[in-house]
């Protein structure tokens, strides 16, 4: 009887009191350097512990988890956060290391780590290839409007650097890569003449694949 009680004891001992809810939220402010990113972006949580995913404004986000511990079989991801108050939340069971990303916002680097009690070991964690999916997705879409081997797209110019070759656009919807409404900063091609674009311009655009999940601009024309 004093043997089953002290094991029941350390059973209770070994697991958290209770379970903490965590929040981290998707920020876009125009006025910042990094103009979207999650807050906080790193987190150390504890086997067990909740965290919620939540879109603090009206622009579009969306979570997916593309490093995690080996022992996780899912696909951690999010639908696409359209509007402020939408939410994703996730239980972390497995320790170790999570990392994660904004899909639409990988290019401009809003990305993120979670730590489950311990950081995993080398080799201890697996990539998940969501690019692979989305080529899937790509490949069956036929609503898909693919101008050559570019993407064509439209939308209105916020600000251009040409001398960089970079414009800030919001661009339409582009089905074909899954993106909604979004204010972006595009690189284009060097043979690109941005010199007579400014702010307010409407303008129909291509974009080509430029690395891992990155697009340039292949042409531009006002419309
Ligand atoms: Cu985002």
């Amino acid at each position: 009887m004093k043997k089953l009680l002290l094991t029941t004891a350390l059973m209770l001992a070994a697991k958290p009191a209770f379970a903490a809810e965590f929040t981290i939220k998707e920020v876009t402010d125009y006025d910042a350097k990094k103009q979207n990113f999650f807050s906080p972006d790193k987190l150390t949580i504890q086997p067990g512990d909740t965290v919620t995913f939540e879109n603090v404004q009206d622009e579009p986000h969306e979570v997916m988890f593309i490093s995690q511990p080996k022992g996780v079989d899912e696909m951690i991801m999010s639908p696409m956060h359209e509007k402020k108050g939408d939410k994703f939340t996730y239980t972390f069971t497995v320790p170790g290391t999570y990392k994660f990303h904004c899909h639409p916002h990988e290019a401009l680097g809003m990305d993120g780590t979670i730590i489950v009690g311990e950081p995993s070991k080398a080799g201890e964690t697996k990539n998940m290839d969501h690019h692979k999916l989305a080529k899937k997705l790509e490949a069956g879409d036929s609503t898909m409007h693919h101008t050559g081997s570019g993407i064509a797209a439209t939308g209105k110019v916020i600000s251009v650097d040409a001398e960089k070759h970079t414009i800030k656009l919001k661009h339409d919807p582009i089905k074909a890569l899954n993106w909604p409404v979004m204010t972006m900063l595009f690189t284009t091609e060097n043979s690109v003449d941005l010199s007579n674009y400014k702010e307010g311009d409407a303008v129909s655009f291509t974009l080509k694949p430029a690395g891992k999940d990155d697009y340039t601009i292949s042409t531009i024309k006002k419309n």
